[in-house]
């Protein structure tokens, strides 16, 4: 056996076992009524802004939390900590994504069912978090303005795993020349039908319409659950 062999089943086995973990952790989610979103993107694009946004104003009406994942420092959980959500870090060490054991172990000693919305960080990268599932209700790819349009056409996978992708930091699309048709033109080709946000955590445009449509997805699925 060649050791490229070796490589492909361990990656295989990692997987395989990740879906089985990922599958529980769905199931568990869904038994508590909470609704489960994740955010990938590359690092910097504006996860933790968006999200620490996302939990302040949330806040007002639902129960919220978040779970964080980095390579190193607790600085993302200390940002959002500052929302009064729950929160916790999660540090990967050399991992370059947040698998399901690692949600799992981190959910430790919480009760899901006094939730409405857990929120899930993914470390910043735009290939690894693909392939791993974390039994999350609905996943996000945030692309900022200040990275191109041509990031879909670059990292397809990335898009094709998420639900809904978001065009973060839209107060500087004019100071770097962002072309939106151009960007949601390359987003609808590698994923068509894709919905497309764009926003900016920072001032506050097109927020309203993401926390609608989060809220609009967690009265779905409560509604799908009482059938
Ligand atoms: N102007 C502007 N800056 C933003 C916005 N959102 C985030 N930023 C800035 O972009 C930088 C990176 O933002 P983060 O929220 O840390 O990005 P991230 O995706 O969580 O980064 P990693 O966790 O390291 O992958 C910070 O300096 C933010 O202040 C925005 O809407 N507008
Ligand atoms: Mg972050």
């Amino acid at each position: 056996m060649s050791a490229k062999t070796r490589m492909i089943e361990v990656r295989e086995n990692v997987l395989k076992q990740n879906d089985i973990v990922a599958r529980e952790l769905r199931r568990k989610f869904h038994d508590a009524g909470v609704f489960v979103v994740s955010m990938v993107s590359s690092p910097g694009a504006g996860k933790t802004a968006l999200l620490e946004k996302t939990l302040t104003l949330l806040r007002q009406e639902c129960r919220v939390a978040a779970l964080v994942g980095d390579l190193a420092t607790e600085n993302d959980a200390a940002r959002l900590a500052r929302s009064q959500a729950p929160v916790k870090q999660i540090i990967t060490g050399t991992v370059c994504h947040l698998e399901a054991a690692m949600i799992d172990r981190a959910l430790e000693g919480w009760k899901l069912d006094e939730l409405d919305f857990l929120f899930l960080e993914n470390v910043g990268n735009m290939v690894c978090p693909s392939s791993y599932d974390l039994g999350e209700d609905l996943r996000l790819v945030l692309m900022s303005v200040t990275e191109g349009e041509d990031k879909p056409l670059k990292y397809p996978t990335i898009f094709n795993s998420a639900d809904v992708a978001i065009i973060t930091k839209s107060d500087l699309a004019a100071a770097v020349e962002f072309d939106e048709t151009a960007a949601k033109r390359n987003i609808q080709a590698v994923r068509p039908g894709m919905q497309v946000f764009m926003l900016s955590a920072k001032i506050g445009d097109g927020m309203e319409e993401y926390l609608n449509f989060l809220a609009g997805r967690l009265a779905e699925s409560r509604q799908a659950a009482a059938v």
